[in-house]
């Protein structure tokens, strides 16, 4: 092997050897830097004649060329590398599943309660608010109940350490019953004069919330929800409550399989009194009557606790349990897996 051939593969293996950039320029020096190997090599030229110049000079070129090219092929190569290392580095995986916020949803008991209120507002009901702590008149003796009713009592009623106007203790709301009272007295007022000219609207409003008792087992929970409708005009009667709550029950339950059967009753606040049982002609619950709902004429007491005289004002009312309600729209069997609120069970109403 000539010494120019020698030069050529002692540079390709100095210049595979380096592994950075920085080692590749090292390398480079020994061969073409100022004391490189060609560089001698050059330098030795000016003792050799014309001829000899020419002929070593065009051979000393090719080798600088071939030593130049293998410095940019490592070069590159080089280059290659580092530019894989960093696409490896940030690699995207592409197929990787993003990460998720979760979506919220409704409680099935708030999408009950809000197909309730949509329901009652299409047969033009107003939706009607009120305290979850109420005072005794509201509670319970506005609406009849006798001062020593057995719901009055402690194993019954949730009481407030807080005595109202009247020297009675507030208690927690029992019914939605007291919202309506409230409305309806609000209504009365608000609509006086125009009563004496003998032109009141027609009181119709719903009444869903959050009520209390002292109750707690498999199917029944301390607080639970309820929702009662209250319609009180000039001539509104029986037949009117049937088709309310016929119709009601046939877009509540998205079906027209289904029949209801008002059985006699008795309430304070309502006489005569009726409870309203549901049966479906087909589905699971096919063939079961299932009571859902307590209903009557609302009583003259009652009428006029609101403001109203009952010789010229009577109507009916109703009262249903929403908890109960959405167990049989949704097929929940247990009461309190309601209340667990364990998202496994909760995210399959969404
Ligand atoms: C039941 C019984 C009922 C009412 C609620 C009512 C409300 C007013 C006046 C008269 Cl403001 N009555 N509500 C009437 C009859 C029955 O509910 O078992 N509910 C689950």
């Amino acid at each position: 092997m000539s010494d120019l051939d020698s030069i050529v593969s002692s540079a390709q293996a100095a210049f595979a050897a380096a592994s950075t950039p920085a080692d590749l320029e090292n390398a480079k020096a020994l061969f073409l830097g100022k004391a490189g190997q060609l560089t001698e090599l050059m330098k030795g030229m000016a003792a050799l004649s014309n001829d000899e110049k020419k002929t070593r000079g065009a051979a000393i070129n090719v080798t600088k060329q071939a030593v130049e090219a293998a410095l940019t092929a490592r070069r590159q190569a080089l280059a290659d590398a580092e530019l894989e290392k960093q696409l490896k580095a940030e690699a995207l995986d592409v197929s990787l599943p993003g990460r998720q916020r979760g979506q919220g949803g409704l409680h099935p008991i708030a999408l009950a309660w809000e197909r309730v209120e949509a329901i009652f507002n299409s047969m033009g009901f107003d939706v009607a608010d009120g305290p979850e702590i109420e005072n005794d008149w509201f509670n319970f003796t506005s609406l009849n109940n006798p001062p020593n009713h057995p719901a009055r009592s402690m194993q019954d009623t949730f009481y407030v350490d807080m005595n109202d106007e009247q020297g009675l203790p507030y208690c927690l709301r029992t019914h939605t019953s007291p919202m309506q009272t409230r409305y309806a007295v609000a209504h009365a007022k608000k609509h006086a004069a125009a009563a004496a000219n003998g032109t009141m609207p027609e009181i119709r409003v719903i009444a869903p919330g959050r009520t209390y008792r002292v109750d707690s087992d498999a199917t029944h929970s301390p607080m639970f929800h309820q929702f009662e409708g209250l319609w009180i005009g000039e001539n509104v009667n029986f037949k009117d409550l049937k088709v309310t709550f016929l119709n009601f029950c046939k877009a509540f339950f998205e079906t027209d399989d289904l029949t209801l059967r008002f059985r006699p009753s008795y309430f304070p606040f309502t006489e005569p009194s009726a409870e309203i049982d549901i049966a479906f002609s087909s589905g699971p619950l096919a063939g079961r009557w299932l009571e859902v709902a307590g209903s009557g004429q609302v009583h003259p007491s009652v009428v006029r606790n609101m403001g109203l005289d009952p010789e010229k004002y009577i109507g009916f009312a109703f009262g249903s349990g929403i908890d109960r309600l959405a167990m049989l729209r949704y097929g929940v069997n247990d009461l309190r897996l309601f209340f667990e609120n364990d998202v496994r069970f909760l995210s399959q109403f969404q």
